[in-house]
């Protein structure tokens, strides 16, 4: 597929992937979320790349929804198959992705930022979930993921008003990690992206896979679960070498093996 929506940005160990459709306020039709899908599985794969950034184009927008003119006409058995087959893969990523929200992030683009594992936003952006608005509900993971992030209230109020909530509002609901001055998120966003790519990648990569599993299972089952990636990267050169390191008092160099 020639690519046409997603701009990526290498700065190893970080990449940014960027939304680019900002004359739609980054509405995501479903050729976007295929090629973003792709373009995430890319830097997965690449050794070089410790850390995901996610962004949108321009200063208005993450993503101002799942694209309305699209789906207006669309029938039931297109939207129950196929539809939401790059939005799970986009799910699956193993590297930690931190979504750096400057503008709208409604819907879809709403749900998008919560398939991240950190948010950081600008003051001026503006979350919710206004499909009610349109007649429909939340469709990509938007009922389930803020009720486990924001808890029922707020995610009934969100859902059932479709209302825009502020930065603010979101950070002290918990489902924003930090707020910014305007036009600082994506720098932000990339600092917190550095940090965690100097970490240990096979640790990152488990630890995010243990955090999210705690979202699917009773707490006895992550319990174990944790406990069985944490003995498996005692048979990593990066456990060696991290506290190694940490002994000879200098700074760890890991190698994601
Ligand atoms: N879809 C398509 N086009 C859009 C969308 C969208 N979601 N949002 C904005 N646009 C377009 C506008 O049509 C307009 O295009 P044009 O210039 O060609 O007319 C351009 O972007 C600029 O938008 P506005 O002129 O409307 O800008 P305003 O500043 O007046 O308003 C708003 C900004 C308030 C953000 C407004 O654009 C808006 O309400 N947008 C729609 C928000 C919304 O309802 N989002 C939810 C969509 S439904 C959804 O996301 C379901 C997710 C299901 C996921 C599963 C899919 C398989």
């Amino acid at each position: 597929m020639p690519q046409q929506y997603i701009l990526v940005e290498r700065e190893e160990p970080i990449a940014t992937a960027i939304i680019n459709r900002p004359d739609k306020l980054n509405a995501l039709n479903w050729d976007l979320i295929a090629e973003l899908a792709a373009e995430l599985e890319k830097l997965d794969a690449d050794d070089a790349i410790g850390c995901i950034v996610l962004t949108g184009a321009g200063d208005r927008a993450f993503a101002a929804g799942a694209d309305i003119a699209e789906m207006s006409d669309a029938s039931t058995m297109r939207m129950a198959t196929g539809s939401f087959e790059n939005w799970d893969r986009i799910r699956r990523i193993h590297k930690p992705i931190i979504a750096a929200v400057g503008g709208f992030a409604l819907g879809g683009g709403n749900e998008l930022a919560m398939h991240a594992d950190i948010i950081i936003a600008s003051e001026k952006a503006k979350f919710g979930q206004p499909e009610i608005q349109l007649g429909i509900m939340p469709g990509a993971g938007g009922t389930q993921r803020l009720a486990h992030t924001v808890g029922k209230y707020k995610a009934m109020e969100m859902c059932l008003t479709g209302d825009q909530f502020t930065a603010q509002d979101m950070l002290a609901a918990g489902l924003v990690n930090k707020v910014v001055p305007e036009g600082q998120h994506l720098d932000a966003a990339k600092e917190m992206a550095r940090k965690i790519a100097s970490r240990g990648p096979l640790a990152a990569r488990m630890t995010k896979e243990a955090i999210l599993m705690a979202f699917e299972t009773p707490l006895q089952v992550g319990l174990q679960y944790e406990k069985r990636l944490f003995a498996m990267l005692f048979s990593t050169e990066d456990q060696k070498e991290g506290m190694r390191a940490f002994m000879e008092k200098r700074k760890a160099e890991f190698k994601g093996r």
